[in-house]
């Protein structure tokens, strides 16, 4: 690895930045370290979610944004009353996340016009450092950007100036699900920006919590492929001065492969930090429930809501990202927002008490993903040559690391996953993932019994039917009745 960038570099790169859109003038460094130092330490993400951790509870959190600011704080403070969230979010619009701060501005103004959100997030960029300092203040948890933005950099100084102690995303996970044309380098350097701000806020004495998106695509992703880009994440991000980091993972719907992909994830960045010398650092988890086909139906959403709260809870995860009844239709009302935080609430509060029960099943599980997870982690390191960015870059390219369903150019996308007939998801097609025998067979085995129950081969059909199982209120993809 290379260490973090020198900061002459950074503050001179920092202008450029700064001068992308007029909001970038308000934010100064030393005023966002002063802030940060003047609010109460229960609003900090990242002193509050190392609390949770040392607790062993696993906390709550909503997706959550709206174009104007005083609906957004009201949003916000019905999902802090009403829905008992432990964690606040603010989920940015889609213009902003691509840096087309020209359109968000006029969808905030049609939005005033309209009185009501014609954006589907907050346009933080927009309104600057300012009206994101009033959003702390009127809520009384932390509030953490989330978004879906491959050059974040600009959004990153003026919600870290504005109070804001969290932020999702990376260089891989935010742009390979999100974007087509990005290059990765390009992606991965400007989340070293955001890394290393964090980075600086941290050498001044602010902690600010950074979080992998590790859902990726939503769709069918092998847990080893989100370990692996975790702990790749992880490791850019703590050689920027990183303090306080969550690692990812979104549900697969069989408890025994969730649990163990949680459980094996930690073990393994726990692993990577110390063989690269980084043990002052806060490692905490992040569980996200169903990222994929929502059933319509609402009861049925509530339904994998809980076996996503129970997934999560089991398994310790310190916090849940929470969906809502409305998934399948598109942003929440604040009601079904709340609906599914008391949802999860109920479930992770029964089970606060419960363990996972330990088993054959789930130490196999675990132990075959941190083998996969393994292999694609030092393929990367190995294509580097002592450059992390570069072997990230090769290997993407190569298909060492591919996500399945991804928009991006710089995705292989050559694998192609299944699930096995317990649901657990596997893998059909390999591309050029860099397994062993021992970890293909292990593949093929799993989906063969499944195959065998269907009386049909494993095959692309199989991916199609498990594509759109939850939705039809299945967890296996059933075949096509004749
Ligand atoms: C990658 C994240 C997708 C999820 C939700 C979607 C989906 C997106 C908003 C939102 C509440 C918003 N999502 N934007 N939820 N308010 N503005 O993120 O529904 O579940």
């Amino acid at each position: 690895m290379k260490g973090k960038i020198d900061l002459e570099k950074f503050l001179q790169t920092r202008k450029e930045v700064l001068a992308a859109w007029p909001t970038g003038a308000e934010v100064s460094l030393e005023d966002g370290i002063n802030y940060h130092k003047a609010l109460p330490p229960e609003k900090n993400f990242a002193v509050k979610l190392k609390k949770v951790k040392e607790e062993g509870i696993t906390a709550i959190q909503p997706r959550a944004g709206v174009a104007l600011l005083n609906e957004h704080i009201a949003l916000l403070k019905y999902l802090e009353k009403e829905g008992e969230a432990d964690f606040l979010p603010t989920t940015i619009d889609s213009y902003t996340r691509q840096n087309r701060y020209q359109e968000a501005q006029r969808g905030i103004e049609e939005s005033l016009a309209e009185g009501r959100s014609m954006l589907n997030g907050f346009p933080a960029v927009n309104y600057g450092v300012y009206p994101c300092r009033k959003i702390i203040e009127e809520v009384n948890v932390p509030v953490q950007v989330r978004h879906g933005t491959p050059d974040a950099r600009l959004l990153a100084e003026i919600t870290l100036a504005g109070g804001f102690s969290s932020f999702e995303g990376g260089g891989i996970t935010y742009n390979i699900p999100y974007a087509k044309e990005v290059p990765l380098r390009k992606s991965i350097e400007d989340w070293q920006y955001v890394d290393r701000l964090i980075g600086y806020y941290a050498e001044h004495g602010v902690l600010i919590n950074r979080e992998s998106f590790g859902p990726l695509t939503g769709t069918l992703v092998p847990p080893s492929i989100t370990i692996a880009i975790n702990i790749l994440e992880l490791l850019l991000a703590v050689e920027q001065g990183v303090k306080s980091f969550t690692l990812g993972l979104g549900q697969c719907g069989n408890l025994n492969q969730d649990v163990a992909a949680l459980h094996g994830m930690v073990e393994l960045a726990e692993e990577y930090l110390k063989r690269f010398g980084f043990q002052d650092v806060d490692l905490t988890t992040v569980f996200h429930q169903w990222m994929g086909g929502f059933p319509q139906d609402e009861a049925r959403a509530f339904a994998v809501i809980a076996w996503g709260a129970v997934a999560a809870a089991l398994a310790k995860a310190n916090k849940v990202v929470v969906k809502t009844p409305h998934e399948a239709l598109g942003v929440p009302t604040k009601e079904a927002n709340a609906q599914g935080l008391k949802t999860t609430r109920q479930i992770v509060n029964m089970l606060k008490d419960q363990r996972f029960m330990v088993n054959e099943e789930y130490l196999l599980e675990k132990e075959m993903m941190k083998k996969e997870a393994r292999a694609i982690v030092e393929r990367t390191l190995e294509l580097g040559e002592g450059d992390l960015v570069a072997g990230i870059e090769r290997a993407f390219a190569a298909g060492v690391i591919d996500v399945p369903f991804a928009p991006s150019r710089f995705n292989l996308g050559k694998i192609l996953p299944a699930r096995d007939d317990t649901g657990a998801v596997r893998i059909l097609e390999f591309g050029n993932l860099p397994f062993d025998s021992e970890i293909r067979e292990f593949h093929r085995e799993r989906l063969k019994r499944r195959g065998e129950k269907e009386g049909r081969e494993p095959s692309f059909q199989m991916v199609i039917d498990d594509i759109y199982a939850i939705g039809k209120g299945m967890l296996v993809g059933k075949p096509r009745t004749k």
